[in-house]
């Protein structure tokens, strides 16, 4: 049986790619991690389905769309929950956590000083509230955001974490000792670590 061959197509960042990137790592998937830069972008984005990254190919197929992208995998690797309930609370927790980022990302990249300015409040705001939530509920799952075992909303978060932590400036989690414990958790598991070891360093 021939194992399917794997290529992250993504920008030489973590953002959307790293929980994909993450989650090939975790099940020790070997795969090649391409990463495009901006200047040469022009020469992919036609190739892309929507003209957009990241792209998973998998034996020459290519699927986009990244949470599209980590269900399929989790569902191919048991990380997505083991009933219809088990696996909507991964789904809930999945979009909570892009509404986190979302805002964030949205301020980060505005380049008009009054919209930025007007975008500050609200995704600060959210984060407060969401980041108390995902703590409680954490710290209620045994250290995982759902049923006390790993899922793909961790490995969502974990990667989401590289790029917001970024975006802050400083540790997301560093308030958070539940939230910071499961990213831990993850980076220190083998195969994620031998990922992040030789990942290359990125502004984002
Ligand atoms: N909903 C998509 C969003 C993909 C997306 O926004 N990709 C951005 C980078 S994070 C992109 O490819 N931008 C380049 C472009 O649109 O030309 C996903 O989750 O995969």
């Amino acid at each position: 049986l021939k194992m399917p061959t794997y290529k992250l197509w993504y920008f030489n960042l973590t953002g959307l790619g790293e929980p994909i990137r993450l989650m090939l790592s975790y099940n020790n998937i070997p795969f090649e991690d391409k990463r495009i830069e901006f200047a040469d972008w022009p020469k992919y984005k036609d190739q892309m389905p929507l003209g957009q990254m990241p792209v998973l190919e998998i034996d020459g197929k290519k699927y986009n769309q990244s949470k599209a992208v980590m269900r399929c995998l989790a569902k191919k690797f048991g990380l997505y929950g083991s009933s219809d309930e088990e696996a909507w609370e991964i789904d809930a927790t999945a979009d909570a956590i892009d509404d986190l980022r979302i805002p964030l990302s949205t301020y980060h990249w505005e380049e008009n000083p009054d919209f930025k300015a007007k975008l500050k409040e609200p995704a600060f705001k959210k984060k407060e509230m969401l980041m108390a939530k995902f703590e409680e509920q954490v710290k209620k799952n045994g250290g995982f955001f759902v049923n006390k075992k790993l899922s793909w909303a961790d490995l969502l978060y974990a990667g989401y974490t590289d790029y917001l932590s970024n975006v802050l400036g400083h540790d997301l989690n560093k308030d958070h000792p539940e939230l910071k414990k499961l990213v831990d958790k993850i980076r220190a598991h083998p195969g994620v670590k031998a990922y992040l070891d030789k990942r290359p360093k990125t502004s984002l």
